[in-house]
């Protein structure tokens, strides 16, 4: 069993994110999907998410790739969720490539290209006109 994990906000889900997740859950057989605490957002990363976590983990359950959604409270704790969650490959979008190279002596790294012309940024612009 071919374990992996990615990690997000994932608002205002979109195909740019089911396409990663589709890609994730190929690298492997199981997906952890750790997911951006409103905490975390806000207090870390400066995004107010438009949907709150158990809405957003909710939609994340719904999708067929993901087999476990788990909350990221902090940017520290991916060495010890790929202890505790025994992961394989460890993915993320290629806007991080490289940012978590320290995670290569204990699994596999894997950045993915983005999904062009989509984000939620662009979902927001063009809903205000
Ligand atoms: N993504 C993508 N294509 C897009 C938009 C997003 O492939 N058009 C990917 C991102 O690269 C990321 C994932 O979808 O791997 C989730 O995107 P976000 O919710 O924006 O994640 P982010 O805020 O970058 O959080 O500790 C890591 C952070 O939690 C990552």
């Amino acid at each position: 069993m071919k374990r992996v994990i990615t990690y997000g906000t994932f608002d205002l889900l979109h195909y740019g994110h089911i396409n990663l997740l589709r890609r994730a859950k190929a690298q492997g057989d199981y997906l952890v999907v750790a997911l951006s605490t409103d905490e975390f957002n806000w207090n870390q990363k400066q995004k107010k998410s438009y949907f709150s976590y158990e809405e957003r983990k909710a939609m994340l359950e719904a999708i067929r790739y993901v087999d476990l959604v788990i909350p990221e409270e902090n940017w520290d704790q991916k060495k010890t969720d790929v202890e505790k969650y025994n992961i394989d490959v460890f993915v993320m979008g290629d806007d991080w490539e490289g940012k978590f190279d320290f995670l290569k002596d204990q699994c596999e790294v894997v950045y993915l290209p983005r999904t062009p012309e989509i984000s939620t940024t662009k979902i927001k612009a063009e809903l205000h006109t």
